[in-house]
């Protein structure tokens, strides 16, 4: 892989970084993948789930007890290249976060759980909207059905152009694979084609 030319600023001398954001629904698992591939302790911003609330449904992620209420942060380096990874919020009264959290941002990744894709409809929307590009992973949760890229594709309503990655966020090597391929999706989408030839 090569330092993409979109690199963001950085102190003279310093490696060429690129600042990423995970986002998703509610419990797909955006603060388990930052952990499992930071090569910092990872800044969390956990809180103790509250009873009763309609946010805090679990019946899909019955391990669950805490919830993200401003952002995740990690960092790793990829062949000479500084990842930034910021997770964003998944309940719904957190998502004003997420103009603050993108800012700035090179790529994205839209975290998604075959039992339930249509609650990636509104993250796969932002993402469109702020014009980022970004790479669909399918987290592969114990009793979820594995589906097709083509399935997943047709079911999200995916350009062509956009990554399909299966990932088990928990696992290191996974979740740098799934980031190699959204950094190489964002090179591709920011280096100009050249100019064709006429002879
Ligand atoms: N089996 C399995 N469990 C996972 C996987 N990824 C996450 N989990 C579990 O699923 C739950 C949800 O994970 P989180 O990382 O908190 O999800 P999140 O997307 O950050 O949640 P919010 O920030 O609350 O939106 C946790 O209990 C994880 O341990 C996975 O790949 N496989
Ligand atoms: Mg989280």
């Amino acid at each position: 892989m090569t330092a993409p030319a979109i690199a963001a600023p950085r102190p003279a001398g310093g490696p060429p970084s690129l600042k990423i954001v995970l986002t998703g629904p509610f419990g797909v698992g955006k603060t388990t993948l930052v952990g499992a591939v930071s090569d910092i302790a990872p800044v969390t911003t956990e809180a103790r789930m509250s009873a009763g609330n309609a946010d805090d449904d679990t019946s899909l992620t019955p391990a669950k007890t805490t919830t993200t209420v401003a952002m995740d942060f990690g960092r790793l380096d990829v062949d000479g290249v500084t990842l930034y990874v910021y997770g964003t919020p998944g309940q719904h009264r957190f998502w004003f976060m997420w103009d603050a959290i993108v800012r700035g941002a090179a790529g994205s990744v839209v975290v998604v759980d075959t039992r339930r894709l249509q609650d990636s409809f509104r993250h796969l929307d932002y993402v469109d909207h702020v014009r980022l590009p970004y790479v669909v992973a399918v987290n592969q949760f114990p009793g979820a059905r594995s589906y097709p890229a083509s399935a997943i594709r047709e079911a999200l309503a995916l350009a062509a152009d956009v990554p399909i990655v299966d990932i088990d966020a928990r696992d290191r090597d996974s979740v740098r694979r799934l980031l190699i391929a959204l950094v190489e999706h964002v090179i591709t989408r920011t280096t100009p084609a050249p100019p064709s030839v006429c002879t």
